[in-house]
């Protein structure tokens, strides 16, 4: 026996128990906060979800036909003890090589034909007649930029929309490829620069679902998460809610301590790069490949810069201090702030709600 088989006998049942006990670690994880399959929260998900159970099925049913052939071919056609008689020759059976090219011929065409028209389904642009809430999103590295055209909503990395109301996606980038994957309510979409792709779904469950950069765009590739929050249809929590409150201006500061970091913001050069209406307007045109997120309602985000850290004055007080000590090669200045400012412009952006 050469030495490779060797090998591969003794890898062999490592090679089957560590993915057996890793599905199974998995299978056991109650959260599943990422997994679509378990727990699609939206049509297009749901489509995906179905189509990735019945093929895991059926791909099953097929490994264990062959798998119990080769099983029985094993046992059977063994040489018995003494036996020095050569088995019968066969070279070529047509039955057999027509059997077996017309049999995966259609499993693979059993596969095909409905994949296409999950793909037609998932592209198909929504009736324009019912609510679309139609949202621009422009990757940048790394951190994704949301624009709401019809609704005049400008903000960054976390998304809103309503339970029930369809959306569409607009996805762009404005430097590299990256993409577009909050498994739970639709699948993978690129971003890519020049191009504009459409993404649609409709959420069917309130709540927050988390996603990911999936493109490796460049350093901080890794931390470029996104959020989207479902919204009920009513109540306080409502999305209508949400639109208005994010259409004010921001909060004028109401301490000591935030009218400093107001100064602070004004004067460092966080305007260069940052909008907070009411505070610093962008000029129109002004937006570079460098110029960051939106800041008018920064202190009503769950997580900043792009789901890396929670939202808090400590962690925005870390940020604006050395962001590329958080995020590797992030585009926003070291602006060389002391603790003393830090915690005032920190202060001053989490009264931001
Ligand atoms: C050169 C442009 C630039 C300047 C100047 C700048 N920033 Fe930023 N800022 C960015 C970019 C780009 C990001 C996004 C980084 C990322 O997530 O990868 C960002 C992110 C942030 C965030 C996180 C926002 C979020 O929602 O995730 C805060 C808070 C912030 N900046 C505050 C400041 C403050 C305060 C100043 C001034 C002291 C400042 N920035 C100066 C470009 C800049
Ligand atoms: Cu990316």
């Amino acid at each position: 026996m050469s030495n490779a088989l060797r090998l591969f006998q003794k890898r062999l049942p490592s090679l089957v128990l560590f993915p057996l006990l890793a599905g199974l670690a998995a299978a056991c994880n109650e959260a599943h906060p990422r997994d679509a399959y378990q727990n699609p929260a939206a049509d297009a998900s749901e489509i995906s979800a179905w189509f990735y159970n019945t093929y895991l099925v059926l791909d099953s049913v097929v490994l264990f036909i062959v798998l119990a052939a080769l099983v029985v071919a094993l046992i059977k056609f063994r040489k018995k003890p003494g036996d020095d008689t050569l088995p019968e020759q066969s070279f070529g059976d047509p039955r057999l090589e027509i059997a077996w090219t017309i049999v995966p011929t259609l499993v693979v065409l059993g596969i095909t034909v409905p994949t296409l028209g999950g793909l037609f389904e998932l592209a198909k642009r929504p009736d324009v007649n019912q609510k679309i809430v139609d949202i621009d999103v422009t990757g940048k590295q790394w951190w994704w930029e949301l624009d709401y055209k019809k609704e005049g909503i400008n903000t960054a990395n976390e998304m809103h929309v309503e339970v029930g109301t369809q959306v569409m996606l607009h996805l762009t980038s404005a430097d590299v490829i990256h993409a577009w994957w909050v498994p739970r309510l639709s699948g993978k979409r690129d971003a890519t620069p020049g191009r504009n792709y459409p993404l649609n779904f409709r959420p069917k469950e309130v709540g927050s679902f988390d996603g990911q950069c999936a493109e490796l765009c460049g350093a901080s590739h890794a931390l470029m998460g996104i959020r989207i929050i479902v919204h009920p249809k009513d109540g306080p929590d409502s999305y209508d809610n949400w639109v208005k409150r994010v259409k004010e201006a921001a909060a004028k500061p109401t301490t000591p301590e935030q009218e400093a970091g107001q100064k602070v913001f004004m004067n460092k050069g966080c305007v260069a790069c940052h909008t907070i209406v009411g505070v610093s307007e962008l000029a129109a045109g002004a937006r570079s490949r460098t110029s960051g997120p939106n800041l008018t309602h920064v202190g009503s985000r769950d997580y900043i810069a792009a789901h890396t850290l929670k939202n808090s004055p400590e962690n925005i007080a870390t940020w604006v201090k050395n962001p590329q000590a958080v995020k590797p090669g992030a585009l926003m200045s070291n602006l060389g702030l002391t603790d003393q400012e830090a915690k005032d412009v920190a202060a001053f952006l989490t009264s931001l709600k």
